[in-house]
């Protein structure tokens, strides 16, 4: 019988932060008429044991392979009434398929040896006696091949975001009966666009509430506001030198990291993977939503980067209509208000992730699968590509802001040269309708991508241009690009740029979403890296100065009779710290008096012709 499961923390971090929608109705499986369960320690080449459950199909004769998936969060948190992982959900159909399921808790996490180190770096390979996560992963693998019964002497990994990047170093030094993985929303560059930074700017409340539950023991633990809302509890922390001195972040090795590390130095690169994804070791599935809120750059990126070796054709790419995790349980027939006609998170686990296990680790079925897989949201279908995110046979046009507020394809004609807008640092634009509820939880973070963004209608600190009504479908298809001209009164300055798609009012078509603005793209630039990340530079007061903010790549379909709008602000409050908007070498060295109100001015000049360049079309 199918009824609402209440899913807690525990179980979502478990589950590898799959964020199940509250409201996603699953079915309540008794996992003891399935699987049999085992708890063992595994010795790893250092000596320290790593303590792996495995959960093995019940009424099997054939031999089965493995999947397997590491976490830092946990396996048996959050264990039902008969002692068996929410994370489980996530694996349903690979059981019913016979797949041996291996959760294994990752060094120094949760019932496992050894100390954690947050996105452990890959070791010294000439050192022989390192060991990182692949080498645990190696020695794993080794021993459930020579330990566990009735196995067919392969392995699969998956797993979404931690568990996506555990997976991810697994591949690059692969035990041989590696044959197949799937990371999922893995980040791949914590300063450019994924957990703790975008662009340089510093993902405050996400950034600081992971590093506290994550840090303050081997258990997860979620940071205790005592307040329903924290947008109003990180205005009054002031300063970020306030999480040191009044919650003791200096005890947590990862906020230390945040304070030590402000640019993009030698530590972050040498974590993100960009220097270590030089082959396709292993048949890769990347698989990732365009409404991740934690690690959409990530999985995008580790695409990019094997694409570039993929000589034999097993790297693929799947983008769906999801947020963090949203494909791994669950309908997936819609997210928040938006409803996308089919069940596009069952269509994944039974169409694509199912056929590629069996393919690769049971030579079961064939691999029918596109180069990459997007769904067109406003279309609510699959396209199939040859390539992602540039594709022959497709044109990039320029979106220009006017005056009055509009938008067109065409250079802006003479008239206003800017519109603009005071940015107050003591009174920043809240990312999501507040009350904001804790990040890591069920609330409001799993969705805040896809809120309408009429919450802010009547702030006059957020500016928006917008199309007429389309008098014809408009398809974004691959990636996109804001060419921003703009000052500011202050020597430093955020530009958050967002494409929004705002539906007819009324909607004949959808008459719920009437009105709606739904945000298909946005992202930020930290004004004092537009000439590079790795070295700050304080702006020059009132000069028009050309940013770009990479809005990465979308799949969207705009129809006929909605409007394309535009929106630009300069905070998105507590998702990113507030800028001071006074420039100082680290903003975690800002004293209060450096938060600064400033004028910002956003140019739609013939000279100065701020716009989007996009790829239209199929
Ligand atoms: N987004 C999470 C994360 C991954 C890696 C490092 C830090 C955070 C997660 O959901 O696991």
């Amino acid at each position: 019988m199918a009824r609402r499961v209440q899913t807690s923390l525990l179980i979502a971090m478990a589950a590898g932060a799959i964020l199940v929608n509250r409201s996603a109705a699953q079915e309540r499986v008794d996992w003891t008429t399935k699987v049999t369960r085992q708890d063992v320690m595994i010795p790893t080449r250092d000596g320290v044991k790593l303590h792996t459950a495995i959960y093995t199909p019940i009424g099997r004769r054939e031999p089965m392979p493995f999947i397997l998936n590491r976490s830092p969060y946990g396996v048996l948190s959050g264990v039902d009434a008969k002692g068996f992982p929410g994370s489980l959900y996530a694996f349903r159909e690979l059981i019913d398929d016979g797949f041996i399921i291996v959760l294994q808790d990752i060094l120094g996490k949760s019932r496992s040896e050894g100390t954690f180190v947050m996105l452990r770096p890959p070791r010294n390979s000439k050192d022989p006696k390192a060991i990182d996560e692949s080498t645990d992963t190696y020695d794993t693998i080794d021993w459930l091949l020579k330990n566990v019964p009735n196995n067919n002497g392969k392995a699969g990994m998956m797993g979404v975001s931690y568990m996506g990047w555990t997976t991810v170093m697994a591949m690059l030094d692969p035990h041989p009966a590696l044959k197949a993985v799937s990371p999922q929303a893995s980040p791949a560059d914590m300063y450019l666009g994924d957990d703790f930074h975008h662009n340089g700017a510093f993902r405050l409340s996400y950034a600081m509430e992971y590093a506290f539950a994550m840090e303050r023991g081997a258990e997860v633990k979620p940071f205790e506001f005592g307040t329903p809302d924290t947008y109003q509890w990180y205005l009054d922390l002031g300063p970020l030198i306030n999480v040191e001195e009044k919650y003791g972040g200096a005890k947590l090795p990862t906020w230390v990291d945040f304070v030590s590390h402000p640019n993009y130095d030698g530590f972050w690169k040498r974590q993100a993977f960009a220097p270590y994804l030089t082959k396709v070791t292993v048949p890769t599935l990347n698989v990732a939503g365009w409404w991740d809120q934690e690690d959409f750059y990530g999985p995008l990126r580790i695409y990019e980067l094997l694409e570039r070796h993929d000589t034999h054709n097993q790297n693929f790419l799947v983008v769906g209509p999801w947020n963090h995790g949203g494909w791994a349980a669950g309908k997936g027939d819609s997210l928040g208000r938006v409803s996308f006609g089919s069940e596009t998170g069952r269509y994944f686990r039974e169409k694509i992730q199912l056929p590629w296990f069996r393919f690769y680790l049971k030579g079961q079925g064939k691999i029918d699968l596109a180069e990459a897989t997007t769904f067109e949201p406003g279309a609510n279908r699959w396209v199939s590509h040859t390539s992602w995110p540039e594709r022959t046979g497709t044109a990039v046009k320029n979106l220009y802001l006017q005056p009055g507020g509009k938008l067109a394809w065409t250079p802006p004609a003479p008239g206003a040269a800017f519109a603009e807008y005071l940015s107050d640092p003591a009174d920043p634009v809240p990312y999501r309708k507040r009350p904001v509820d804790p990040t890591l939880g069920f609330g409001g973070w799993t969705t805040w991508q896809v809120q309408d963004q009429r919450f802010l209608t009547g702030r006059k600190d957020v500016l928006s241009w917008t199309t007429p009504p389309l008098d014809q479908d408009v398809v974004v298809s691959g990636s996109i690009v804001a060419r921003l001209f703009a000052s500011t009164t202050g020597t430093d300055s955020d530009w958050i740029v967002k494409l929004i798609d705002a539906y007819p009012e009324p909607d004949p078509a959808d008459p719920k979403m009437a009105g709606y603005q739904l945000m298909v793209m946005g992202d930020v630039l930290r004004g004092r890296f537009h000439q590079g990340f790795e070295k700050p530079v304080a702006l020059a007061a009132d000069a028009v100065v050309p940013y770009t903010v990479d809005l990465h790549s979308v799949d969207y379909r705009f129809l006929k009779g909605h409007r394309i709008m535009v929106q630009v602000q300069s905070s998105w409050f507590p998702l990113i710290d507030r800028n001071p908007q006074t420039f100082t070498p680290s903003v975690f060295e800002a004293k209060r008096g450096d938060y600064r109100p400033a004028t910002q001015r956003i140019y739609q000049s013939v000279r100065y012709p701020t716009h989007l360049e996009m790829v239209i079309g199929h």
